[in-house]
C-alpha cells in the first residue's frame, strides 16, 4: 500500500476528520478579542492541512473505549493546537529554520517572527482553556489537562527538543547511539501520540487495562511513525510532504536511517506497527480503525 493517504482511512476516520477542522474552526469564530493579525496566524497555521494524526488518535480511542467520540472532541481539539504550536516554533529561524510548512510558506514566513513566536504561545494558552472549560465533568478536565501538560512540556516534547538541539550543535562529541536517539523521540513526539490516546481513555473513563494496551499501541506507533518521518526526509517527495526534505543530513543529524540504514530502518517500522496492530486487535471489538491507522502510518508519504 505504498503512498496511502489519510483521506483513504476507512470509516469512520475521514469523517472523525472533517469533523475535527469544524470543531478547530468554531475554537477560532468570532474572536474578536484576539488582534487580528494574531488570530490571522494562529487560523493559518491550524488549519493550513495537518494530517490530524493525534485528534483523530484521541477520538478512536474513546471510541473504542465505550465513549460518544463528541465527548473527547475539546481534547482532540487541544492536542491539535500544541501540535501546531510546536510545528511554529520548530520553523523558527532559532530552531529548524525552515520556511515551508504544510506545503505553504510557515508562519513565521508569512507574518514575521514575532507574530509567529506569539501565535504559538497563543495556541499553547488556548488548549488548555478548551479543555479545562469544555471537558465534562471537571475532574476529567483537570486530569486530561495534566495529561496533555506532562506531554507538552519539560519532561517530554519540550526536553526532547532541547536534547535534539543540543546533539545538533555538540558536532563530534555528540552521543549518536541508539538509546540517545529513541530517547529522544519518545519525548519529542512519542509521548504527544500516546498522550492522545490517553486523553479518549480518560473522557471514556476506560479501565487501566484499556489504557496500558492503549500505551502499548501508541509506544510502537509513535517510534514507528519517527522512523517513517526520518525515512521520507531522505527519500521522500517535497511537493507531497509539503516540506523540504534532506534536511536531516545536511545538518548532520543523528536519525534511524544515518545510525542503522535505509532497509534496516524500513523493517524496524514495520515490526513496531506489526506490534502496534497487535495491540490494537487486544482491545477487542471497534479496534479495526486503529490497525487501519497504524497501516497508514508505516505507508504514509506525508
Ligand atoms: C518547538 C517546543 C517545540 C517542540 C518541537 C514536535 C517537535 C518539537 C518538532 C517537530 C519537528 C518534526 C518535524 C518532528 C518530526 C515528527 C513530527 C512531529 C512531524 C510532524 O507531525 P505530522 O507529520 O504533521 O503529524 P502534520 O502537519 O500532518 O500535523
Amino acid at each position: 500500500m505504498a503512498g496511502s493517504t489519510i483521506e483513504t482511512l476507512p470509516s469512520p476516520a475521514a469523517e472523525y476528520i472533517r469533523d475535527i477542522d469544524r470543531a478547530l474552526e468554531a475554537y477560532l469564530d468570532d474572536r474578536n478579542d484576539y488582534p487580528g493579525q494574531l488570530l490571522e496566524a494562529m487560523r493559518y497555521s491550524l488549519m493550513a492541512g495537518g494530517k490530524r494524526l493525534r485528534p483523530l488518535l484521541v477520538l478512536l480511542s474513546a471510541k473504542v473505549c465505550g465513549s460518544d467520540p463528541r465527548a473527547a472532541m475539546p481534547a482532540a481539539c487541544a492536542i491539535e493546537m500544541i501540535h501546531t504550536y510546536s510545528l511554529i516554533h520548530d520553523d523558527l529561524p532559532a530552531m529548524d529554520d525552515d520556511d515551508m510548512r504544510r506545503g505553504k510558506p510557515s508562519c513565521h514566513a508569512a507574518f514575521g517572527e514575532s507574530t509567529a513566536i506569539l501565535a504559538g504561545d497563543a495556541l499553547l494558552t488556548l488548549a488548555f482553556e478548551v479543555m479545562a472549560k469544555d471537558i465534562q465533568p471537571p475532574a476529567t478536565a483537570a486530569a486530561c489537562c495534566v495529561a496533555l501538560a506532562s506531554a507538552a512540556g519539560a519532561a517530554n516534547m519540550v526536553g526532547g527538543q532541547v536534547d535534539d538541539l543540543a546533539q545538533e550543535s555538540a558536532g563530534a562529541d555528540a552521543d549518536r547511539s541508539l538509546e540517545m536517539l529513541e530517547s529522544i523521540h519518545r519525548r519529542k513526539t512519542g509521548a504527544m501520540l500516546t498522550t492522545s490516546l490517553q486523553l479518549g481513555g480518560l473522557v471514556a473513563g476506560a479501565s487501566q487495562q484499556k489504557i496500558e494496551q492503549l500505551d502499548n499501541y501508541g509506544r510502537n506507533l509513535g517510534l514507528a511513525f519517527q522512523i517513517v518521518d526520518d525515512l521520507l526526509d531522505c527519500q521522500g517527495d517535497e511537493s507531497q510532504l509539503g516540506k523540504r526534505t534532506q534536511k536531516d543530513s545536511e545538518r548532520g543529524k543523528l536519525t534511524f536511517p544515518s545510525l542503522m540504514g535505509v532497509e534496516a530502518s524500513r523493517e524496524r517500522a514495520a515490526g513496531l506497527i506489526t506490534r502496534a496492530t497487535d495491540a490494537a486487535r487486544s482491545l477487542g471489538e471497534g479496534a479495526e480503525p486503529l490497525v487501519a491507522l497504524a497501516e497508514f502510518v508505516l505507508n504514509r508519504n506525508r
